[in-house]
């Protein structure tokens, strides 16, 4: 296929990295040459890793520093703009992706095809392309890879113990292009050596995990550390021994210390077992609820990880309150690049405004690192949809700066990669989010969507289920009430966010009806009515996603982006007419109120 090795930003460097380049000195020397800059590369031991300054003609850098600094000056001459001037370095140590990517080749929540480096339970991939891969990620900035799932299925137990040297041989690769290895881990994992506990406060379990940081970081000297999904959707964890997070989260803590290493652990822990009649449980609340007793009894080296919001990746959520509310606690935020709920890499959903928006509620030093679930696979471009990659650019470089304009974002990725067709696509993709939330989850409902898939609308899929994530519609309102009276959610805020977000009258719009349940005729400051607002919205989506679909067949594309974009855009076409007419017809059904303009709702 075409394309096969090149993500379409990088297209000016068009001659792979060859492999007997080993530091990223060596290769930001090849790049600078291959884009004909002419720079000198000068590696500084005293100045910070990551680092990088161009004086005069000599680019100064850390070890992966200079790398960094190369491609700043690649993309500047690129898109004719000047080379930041004084010491560039990145806000946070650690800019992670997580992939999730199982042995057999298969990825959850995976949109671009099967896993770039499993398949039949073993690694099985192409040098070229995880170099390429290294070279993507570094471009933008990326440092720490996870490649197995969170969700550790058998024999992913095996990366860090028979297949170690397999491991190490990745790692390799990576290696020149600064990025560093991480592995997910299961936390039950001695008892598969016959050790009859995981309990982490038993000693044979300590030495356990003891032993194998040590054979890990003597095979992979750079290695990050681990990850962690514990006690959350049936995997194994501390809870089972009467352990607390805390506990568990350290002993694996200590283990790495000695090597300078890291545990990530996940703090998506709540109820997956709920009664749908239960109103006293409230799913958003879990993770305060658990984690805000442990503030201060983390050992340094554990990054607590949040999901963005305090759901699941909606479209649309408010940010994490314990994020907020952690203060002696490393935390790193989590976003989801790979579109699970967000249109599965076939609907146009530029995610940027989304990172940028989370930052408007928390200064950056809150948290101490940064994430995201990939969206890579092994499509002949990477991600599914060639736009997708739009995605990967701009968090990389939100990672790096979190101040970064997100249109300005998206405006680089579609100069870089698509230049005939770039304005277009810049404003296409700048409203895409919009889009995408005006024909699904509009004013902060969520979980309209079909069970397990999550593409598609269904209003009824989740609502009598275990998963804690109701919109409880009745015939006069729909909601769930958040505030004080209600299930108190909001007090997990600080006072400025509790009082914005429990008053319907301040609460924006887009965050009503995560905080608020509302009779559909409550009057919206606009003016329109709650029923009347959801109606226009859906319309208005599903309208807005066939104008994209107008502009985007009028763009100059390259093949076979074109082909393929447009295929994926009449899939989007259909799918936003669904959600708008079931969405439009469920509420109907129920309030029995008509669309005030007589537009087409099918009962
Ligand atoms: O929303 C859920 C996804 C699971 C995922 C989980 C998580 C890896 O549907 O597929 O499991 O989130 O984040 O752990």
């Amino acid at each position: 296929m075409p394309n096969d090795l090149h993500p379409a930003w990088l297209s000016c460097l068009p001659a792979p990295v060859p492999a007997e380049l080993t530091t990223p000195a060596e290769v930001a020397v090849f790049e600078l040459r291959q884009a004909g800059i002419d720079v000198e590369v000068r590696e500084q031991p005293a100045l910070s890793r990551e680092a990088w300054s161009l004086q005069g003609n000599i680019l100064h850098g850390g070890h992966a520093g200079v790398l960094y600094g190369a491609y700043e000056l690649i993309r500047a001459k690129e898109l004719n703009r000047p080379v930041p001037g004084g010491l560039c370095k990145p806000y946070y140590d650690a800019r992670m992706i997580d992939c999730w990517d199982n042995m057999d080749g298969t990825v959850e929540r995976g949109y671009a095809g099967r896993s770039l480096w499993f398949e039949g339970n073993r690694f099985s991939y192409d040098p070229a392309r995880i170099r390429q891969l290294g070279r993507m990620l570094a471009s933008v900035g990326l440092n720490v890879l996870c490649i197995n799932n969170v969700n550790v299925h058998q024999p992913a137990q095996e990366l860090i113990d028979g297949l170690l040297p397999e491991t190490a041989a990745f790692a390799a690769l990576l290696r020149p292009f600064g990025v560093r290895l991480m592995l997910s881990v299961d936390f039950s994992q001695p008892m598969q050596h016959g050790i009859p506990t995981a309990d982490p406060l038993d000693p044979r379990v300590q030495a356990w995990w003891a032993e194998r940081a040590k054979a890990i970081w003597e095979q992979i000297p750079d290695f990050y550390g681990f990850l962690v999904k514990a006690d959350s959707e049936h995997r194994p964890g501390p809870f089972t021994y009467g352990r607390s997070h805390a506990e568990g989260a350290n002993m694996l803590a200590r283990a790495v210390a000695p090597y300078k290493g890291f545990v990530v652990w996940r703090a998506f822990v709540y109820n997956c077992q709920q009664d749908w009649r239960d109103h006293s449980v409230d799913r958003p609340c879990a993770a305060c609820d658990t984690y805000l007793p442990l503030d201060g009894q983390f050992d340094l080296n554990v990054i607590l990880q949040v999901k963005n919001g305090p759901y699941d990746f909606q479209i649309r959520e408010p940010i994490s309150p314990t994020l907020l509310a952690l203060h002696k606690t490393c935390t790193a935020v989590e976003f989801q690049l790979a579109q699970e709920y967000t249109g599965h890499q076939i609907d146009l959903c530029a995610l940027a405004p989304v990172f940028h928006e989370f930052f408007e509620d928390i200064h950056p030093s809150g948290i101490v690192a940064i994430a995201a679930v990939s969206n890579l696979g092994r499509d002949w471009n990477w991600f599914g949809h060639p736009f997708a990659a739009a995605n990967l650019f701009c968090f990389g470089r939100i990672a790096w700066n979190p101040r970064e304009d997100p249109v300005t974002c998206i405006r680089e990725w579609a100069r870089l990669s698509y230049p005939d067709a770039a304005e277009a696509l810049t404003g296409i993709l700048s409203r895409s989010r919009a889009v995408y939330e005006l024909y699904t989850g509009t004013l902060g409902q969520c979980w309209m969507v079909n069970p397990h898939e999550h593409y598609g609308p269904n209003p009824g899929g989740y609502e009598f289920d275990r998963w804690g994530t109701y919109h409880r519609a009745s015939r006069d309102a729909v909601g769930i009430d958040r505030t004080a009276a209600g299930t108190g959610y909001v007090s997990q805020y600080p006072p400025e966010l509790q009082a914005r977000y429990g008053d319907p009258g301040t609460c924006p719009d887009e965050l009503l009806l995560f905080f608020h349940r509302l009779r559909y005729d409550f009057v919206m400051r606009d003016g329109r009515t709650l029923i009347q607002r959801i109606y226009d919205d859906h319309f208005a989506g599903a309208e807005e996603a066939e104008k994209m679909a107008e502009v985007l067949k009028a763009l100059p594309l390259p093949e076979p982006d074109r082909t393929e974009a447009l295929k994926r855009m009449d899939l989007q076409v259909a799918n936003a007419r669904e959600w708008r007419d079931v969405i439009n017809t469920f509420f109907h059904r129920l309030s029995g109120v008509d669309d005030a303009h007589g537009r087409t709702i099918y009962d």
